[in-house]
């Protein structure tokens, strides 16, 4: 019998878990919720999920799902994971996982004390081009990384999608630093102190849509970390993570179109990076997509008690931290220690 699971927040972006959670054996949606009634019947109609409803509490109470996958925004987390810790065995919560320390330190909390599992849907690590980066830093390719760049500038209009984002504040260290510094800690270990710059560079938005982070590592190396959503760049590579890591012994990169080369020595060697299309997706957005894939599949193995699932809520905790660092760095103009 399938792992029974409930999802809640039925908006832009859970009809992606929703495709991802029906292509995957052993796991099964049912019940979806929304505080809007309207748009929690449209996913059970589009999805064919027997039950919906406006309040997650009574949802909960009655179908006692084995997993609540939390795809809401950000304000709303804590009280949702407080709830799910006490009816589920597995609750997945979408990113940003937290606005504070507090609440995210009182989820993971929340879920110790009922021995739930929390994950935090980070699902950029799980991005296929990251996922060859990483094997070949694990198979030694490069020998000990020194130096990385991970760059996310774009042009892409998010805010036809995700209206919200227009309004925030810090809105690319909240919005993709923290992918950005998810990702630079999987492949570069914790980080120990660092500098950041904001910048408005859409007259039309609130906050800061571009920043730029130096990140010095516990192992001495160090990362520079940059992002943008008002660049002007043809072909324009979103939703793409470019990267250089460079090692002792070689270089990695990963270049827009999905070029992966291996510098070692005098030789180059060339693969092509591209996660195919799920049936359900479309470009640009397949790269996040089949991430999204790779993430949820983790979700069976957890519920069978094969471990957990990457990155829990309390590794996160490390990447908020570096993102309130990251806020707290480019306002004061002070450097960070962690
Ligand atoms: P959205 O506003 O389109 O959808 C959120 C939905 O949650 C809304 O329909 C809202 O009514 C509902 N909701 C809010 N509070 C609720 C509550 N207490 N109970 C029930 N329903 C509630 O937002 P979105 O663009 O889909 O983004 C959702 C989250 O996904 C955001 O945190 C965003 O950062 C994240 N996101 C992640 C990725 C990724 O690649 N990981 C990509 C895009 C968005
Ligand atoms: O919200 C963002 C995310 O997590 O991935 C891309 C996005 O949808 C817009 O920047």
């Amino acid at each position: 019998m399938a792992f029974r699971g409930v999802l809640i927040g039925c908006g832009f972006f859970a009809r992606n878990h929703m495709a991802a959670w029906a292509d995957l054996p052993g796991v099964e949606i049912v019940a979806v919720c929304d505080r809007d009634a309207e748009k929690a019947r449209a996913y059970a109609r589009d999805f064919g999920i027997p039950h919906w409803g406006v309040d997650a509490e009574a949802l909960l109470a009655e179908l006692r799902p084995d997993f609540v996958d939390i795809a809401t925004t950000v304000g709303s987390h804590r009280a949702l994971v407080e709830l799910a810790a006490g009816q589920a065995r597995l609750v997945i919560c979408q990113k940003p996982f937290a606005e504070t320390m507090e609440d995210a330190r009182a989820m993971v909390a929340a879920c110790a004390a009922t021995g739930a599992i929390l994950a935090v849907h980070e699902n950029f690590r799980w991005q296929r081009p990251i996922r060859e980066v990483k094997a070949l830093l694990e198979q030694g390719a490069i020998g000990a990384p020194r130096w990385l760049r991970l760059s996310f500038r774009h042009g892409y209009d998010i805010y036809a999608n995700q209206p919200y984002l227009a309004e925030v504040r810090d809105l690319a260290l909240t919005d993709i630093g923290l992918h950005l510094f998810d990702m630079v800690r999987h492949l570069m270990g914790d980080v120990e102190r660092l500098s950041c710059e904001v910048q408005r560079r859409n007259p039309r938005v609130a906050g800061f849509d571009a920043f730029q982070a130096l990140l010095r590592h516990g192992s001495g190396a160090v990362s520079s970390v940059e992002c943008s959503f008002h660049s002007q760049l043809s072909p324009d590579p979103f939703p793409q993570s470019l990267l250089v890591v460079e090692g002792d012994a070689g270089t990695i990169e990963v270049a827009e179109g999905f070029r992966l080369r291996l510098h070692r020595g005098d030789r180059v060697e060339a693969r092509a990076v591209e996660p195919d299309c799920p049936t359900w997706g479309a470009r640009p957005w397949h790269l996040i997509q089949e991430s999204v894939l790779a993430f949820q599949r983790q979700a069976v193995a957890a519920l069978e008690g094969r471990g957990g699932m990457e990155p829990s809520g309390a590794h996160n905790l490390g990447t908020l931290e570096l993102v309130l660092a990251a806020i707290r760095a480019a306002d004061e103009g002070v450097v960070v220690r962690l």
